[in-house]
């Protein structure tokens, strides 16, 4: 399997707020580096750099004005004099009255995010773009007749919304790719999201499209981050309704429970009937994972990846979360070999 990936990821590395201080975020580099040395352990295939495409492949799964401001963001923060990385701290909650963008940077920050979760630095936006274009790259491997790619994407993308970025994402991968898959000429593709938290994002940019399915296996959102999207209820609106499938699970979920989610996920994409499939991979479902709150082993992986194969469709996996450094090459890079049924 074809991996695409861009060292470029290493320009950016965030801060977190946890437990009342300022440290370093779970989403840090070496995450990609272990699975791109796990990619080499296991001779998955060639690893290519992705073709850089300008940011107007980025319209359409998200607005002309929230990609002007991850573009600008830095040097618009660096102009009042700051250093430190960019964080939002007010947000246009429920009772706020105004919908107007505001023109100053901190104001920006809170109107374009859903947390504090995705800082912003020198390299953010580099490092962004070369994760998305890493995913548009392996649209253009499956429009070339391959069966399977694999976009190693750094920073994560799907709880980055049509207008907002949050929870480690800036630019949407997994849906930036659909969108390509649309404008190439597929009539229907699927997301089929298997990140332990809720792809808000990604449920945001198609509730009310039913060209693109999004299909979504995570963590209860009564429980779990990101709290405010993911329970079963919300199945899509307008020509979407019915478009949307989220199978939340309770904490402490094991693969019995996970492998039926995934089988009915199975029947979901089987009746939308298709061209392509991207899988938003995260492997924090993992039961050593330290910001989430399933128990699947290592061997499930592999487990996952012969179901997802059996699905049948030009598959694109785009990688998303996974926190436990020393496990998430080999769980990642399990998938796949699952998938190709090399294990
Ligand atoms: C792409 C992805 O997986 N994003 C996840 C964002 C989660 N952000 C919330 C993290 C909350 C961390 N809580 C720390 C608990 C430590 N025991
Ligand atoms: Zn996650």
């Amino acid at each position: 399997m074809l991996t695409i990936y861009s060292s470029d990821h290493l320009l950016h590395q965030g801060v977190e707020l946890k437990d009342g201080a300022v440290s370093e975020s779970f989403e840090k580099p070496v995450r990609a580096e272990a699975v791109l040395r796990q990619v080499k352990a296991v001779e998955l295939g060639d690893v290519v750099s992705p073709t850089p495409y300008e940011r107007h492949h980025y319209i359409g799964a998200h607005s002309e004005r929230y990609v002007d401001f991850l573009a600008s963001a830095w040097d618009e923060w660096k102009a009042t004099g700051r250093h430190c990385q960019a964080l939002p701290l007010v947000w246009p909650v429920r009772a706020l009255p105004s919908k107007a963008m505001p023109r100053f940077i901190d104001g920006k920050l809170g109107f374009f995010s859903m947390d504090a979760g995705s800082p912003i630095n020198a390299g953010t936006w580099d490092a962004a773009r070369a994760s998305a274009n890493s995913a548009l790259t392996g649209v253009d491997a499956l429009s070339d007749g391959t069966r399977a790619a694999f976009a190693l994407c750094r920073p994560p993308g799907h709880h980055a919304g049509h207008e907002y970025m949050g929870g480690y994402c800036y630019l949407n991968n997994a849906a930036i790719a659909a969108q390509r898959c649309i404008e190439q000429g597929a009539q229907r593709v699927v997301i089929l999201d298997i990140d332990f938290h809720h792809g808000n994002g990604t449920q945001d940019i198609f509730y009310e499209r039913n060209d693109v399915l999004f299909v979504s296996i995570h963590g209860d959102p009564n429980v779990s981050f990101p709290y405010f999207s993911g329970h079963a209820e919300e199945r899509g609106a307008g020509a979407g309704a019915g478009f949307n499938v989220n199978l939340p699970l309770p904490p402490d979920t094991e693969f019995a429970a996970y492998e039926a989610a995934l089988q009915q996920a199975g029947a979901a994409i089987a009746r939308h009937r298709a061209d392509a499939l991207i899988i938003s991979l995260g492997v924090d479902t993992f039961e050593g994972d330290p910001i989430s709150h399933f128990r699947l082993r290592t061997p499930d992986f592999l487990h996952i990846g012969r179901i997802v194969a059996t699905f049948d469709l030009p598959t694109l996996f785009v990688m998303e979360g996974g926190y436990m450094v020393d496990e998430i090459g080999i769980n990642a890079v399990n998938v796949l070999l699952g998938f190709e049924g090399r294990a």
